[in-house]
């Protein structure tokens, strides 16, 4: 009798106690299956670094001398999904006992629980969940930090972290600097300077990988980088990343956080979300890292805050929203929104500048930094009215960091404002002077970042305008939102009635913009 113990393609935590010591009578399952290539189209780089990377820590646990089973997608006995291959691989090695780490996603840990509990039944077997050890909270635990509080403010959460993992906090437990958020700091357009960093990462050669997914017939979209493989696949390369990243990047990272460039695609940005959400690495030793970055004097306060903020706060605090909102998250709508993807989201062909660009670096690296996922992408969706789920599923298939606990809430509550509210207490809209602000997007663009109405009009700005006004009965009421209601009030009846046609236009000819 042994011990079966399945690893998720994002559970490469060589850190966890599991691995503390071989056991001849363990046997490690990764199993690269159909049924997690397909739940959705996936970019090309994601299923290559998830597959490269899964490979990489199987050998390492060799190495390191424990029981490794490894089933290849195009090995003859793969049943090509995750509870089929435990039926078979639980008889194979006449296991007692199955144990698998809580995994992240609402779908699989469904599954993995329906198959545990018949498995045990049928074969007197034992099965266990235990923690993934990466995080820090608990899934469940968001409605008991927020118990009695009537928005779950992301700001409330993230200074019971700082508290709890006492990061930049003085001596008498107040937050460094004063403050607990330098956010206003961080908002600085990119005027070309300093220099965008060199791409760090390492390029890996794939090509066989990529042939054998191809053989497959496994789909995917996007360009695979095969030959080229820039992300991380394992926790020595991950850790060469972070370190880079915070000794040359970090201190230029808040400044610029909220810039887009045409000519720097990632900025200031770490990059590290591939490594953090396969769990190479865990998230407290990066923040720590940043936080010693600040006291050593090597990067400013607002940079690190900002940063650290992005990873116990909004990270964490996501997370807990999934879990709270799971089953059933991924219907809401609470906008009504129905449009299809117009065709340029699988393409980048689009004569907006900004759009180009976005979906255009998403397509080519499966990465796009935050403004360009919320404010450019995200924007354009919700002023279009696109669905959110369709929106959901092109997020989760495109981006080299997309699960779904992380991917799910950003899009479809923070970006598309479809749970009510939950996490924003507005929606994220702008028009073209946002985007003109903070980016050189529409320099080159072949719209007008001025004009509302006629052919040559940016079109988020008539659909800025007709989404307060098409919306007015779920926002008329919000005083945050009041400025946008008020400018409608002082408009004249006939310009309203232009903004709203050039928007009717716009949106029924959504491919061709
Ligand atoms: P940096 O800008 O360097 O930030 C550092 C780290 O902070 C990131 O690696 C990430 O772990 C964390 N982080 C930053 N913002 C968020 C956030 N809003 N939520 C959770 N973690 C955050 N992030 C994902 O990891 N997976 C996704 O599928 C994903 N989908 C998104 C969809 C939309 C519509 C939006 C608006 C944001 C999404 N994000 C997602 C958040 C964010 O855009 C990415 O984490 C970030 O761009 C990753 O690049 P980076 O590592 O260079 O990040
Ligand atoms: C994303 C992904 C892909 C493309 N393929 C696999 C796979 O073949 N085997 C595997 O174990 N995991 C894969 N993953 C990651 C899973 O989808 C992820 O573990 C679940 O979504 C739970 O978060
Ligand atoms: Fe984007 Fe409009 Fe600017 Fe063009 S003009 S880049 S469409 S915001």
């Amino acid at each position: 009798a042994s011990t079966l113990r399945l690893i998720l393609g994002d559970q490469l935590n060589a850190q966890h106690s599991w691995f503390d010591h071989a056991d001849p009578e363990v046997v490690y399952l990764l199993m690269e299956v159909r049924s997690e290539t397909d739940y959705v189209l996936h970019h090309a780089q994601k299923i290559l670094a998830i597959f490269a990377a899964m490979r990489a820590f199987g050998e390492q646990l060799r190495a390191a001398g424990h029981r490794v089973r490894y089933i290849r997608l195009d090995d003859p006995s793969n049943r090509q999904s995750l509870v089929d291959n435990l039926d078979a691989l639980a008889a194979h090695y006449q296991a007692s006992r199955v144990e698998w780490q809580a995994p992240d996603e609402w779908r699989v840990d469904q599954a993995l629980q329906q198959w545990g509990d018949t498995w045990a039944q049928v074969h007197q077997g034992q099965t266990a969940v235990v923690d993934s050890e990466h995080f820090l909270t608990a899934r469940n635990e968001l409605p008991r930090l927020f118990e009695g509080r009537k928005q779950w403010l992301m700001e409330h959460f993230y200074r019971q972290m700082r508290r709890r993992f006492e990061l930049l906090l003085d001596a008498d437990g107040k937050p460094e600097g004063g403050q607990w958020n330098f956010d206003h700091d961080n908002r600085k357009r990119w005027p070309g300077n300093p220099p965008e960093p060199r791409d760090w990462r390492q390029p890996h050669d794939h090509g066989a990988l990529w042939e054998m997914l191809q053989a497959q017939g496994v789909r995917s979209f996007g360009e695979p980088q095969a030959t080229q493989l820039p992300w991380p696949l394992d926790r020595t390369e991950a850790l060469q990343h972070l370190d880079h990243f915070i000794t040359t990047v970090l201190p230029h990272f808040g400044d610029y956080e909220d810039a887009m460039s045409s000519k720097a695609r990632r900025l200031f940005h770490s990059l590290l979300s591939f490594a953090l959400n396969v769990k190479m690495l865990h998230p407290l030793e990066v923040v720590r890292r940043a936080e010693e970055a600040w006291r050593e004097g090597k990067a400013p306060l607002a940079a690190v805050e900002g940063f650290i903020r992005q990873i116990i706060g909004w990270r964490e605090y996501v997370r807990g929203i999934y879990w709270s909102q799971m089953p059933g998250y991924d219907e809401r709508n609470a906008l009504a929104h129905r449009l299809p993807l117009p065709a340029w989201f699988w393409t980048g062909q689009t004569r907006m500048n900004c759009l180009r660009h976005a979906i255009g670096q998403s397509l080519e690296t499966a990465h796009a930094h935050h403004i360009q996922r919320l404010m450019v992408i995200g924007n354009f969706a919700l002023l279009a009215g696109l669905d959110p789920k369709e929106l959901h599923h092109w997020y989760l298939g495109i981006y080299i960091d997309a699960f779904e606990w992380v991917e799910l809430p950003n899009t479809l509550g923070m970006s598309q404002w479809a749970d009510g509210g939950i996490i924003a207490t507005k929606p994220y809209v702008s028009s073209a002077a946002y985007i003109g602000r903070m980016s050189d997007y529409c320099q080159g663009c072949a719209y007008d970042p001025k004009q509302k109405t006629g052919a040559d009009a940016c079109p988020f700005n008539a659909l800025y305008w007709d989404f307060f006004l098409r919306h007015q009965s779920t926002f008329g009421n919000n005083p945050r939102m009041g400025m946008a209601y008020q400018q409608i009030k002082k408009m004249q009846p006939d310009d309203v009635q232009a903004l709203q046609q050039r928007a009717a236009d716009l949106r029924s000819q959504l491919d061709t913009l």
